[in-house]
């Protein structure tokens, strides 16, 4: 009687010791900040998309895509992992033109979860030189 108490009272402490660590370690990744920033609106054209994370991911499956206005992807170029910052996915994106452009990313977290979002930003029209 009492030896079987005893081997219960293991697993319960193991089960507990996983729920309160588990999470911790296998938790998924978090956006930590994005360049350009959602909605925002810039005067000049940026030269790449940059998602900082708060951990790393898995590169290979690992994408994102930017759109204009008009629904059409706009480079066919693969994001890459920053070797300065391997928490950070990078899209070198072609010179864009005024316009509003919709980007949407998707990370896997080693943890196994998929991180996907999608946001947009707006490239102002340059201003006409006054005579
Ligand atoms: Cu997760």
């Amino acid at each position: 009687m009492k030896r079987i108490r005893t081997k219960s009272n293991w697993v319960i402490l193991f089960t507990l010791v996983c729920l309160t660590t588990a999470p911790q370690i296998f938790a998924h990744a978090k956006v930590i900040s994005t360049d350009p920033a959602p909605r925002s609106t810039l005067s000049r054209p940026p030269e790449s998309i940059n998602i900082l994370f708060n951990q790393l991911f898995e590169p290979a499956y690992s994408s994102i895509t930017v759109k204009r206005a008009d629904g059409s992807v706009l480079t066919t170029e693969k994001a890459i992992v920053d070797p300065s910052n391997q928490k950070r996915l990078v899209l070198l994106l072609p010179v864009l033109s005024a316009g509003q452009y919709t980007v949407s990313y998707k990370v896997l977290s080693l943890d196994g979860h998929t991180i996907s979002s999608t946001y947009s930003f707006r490239i102002k029209k340059e201003k006409p030189l006054a005579h």
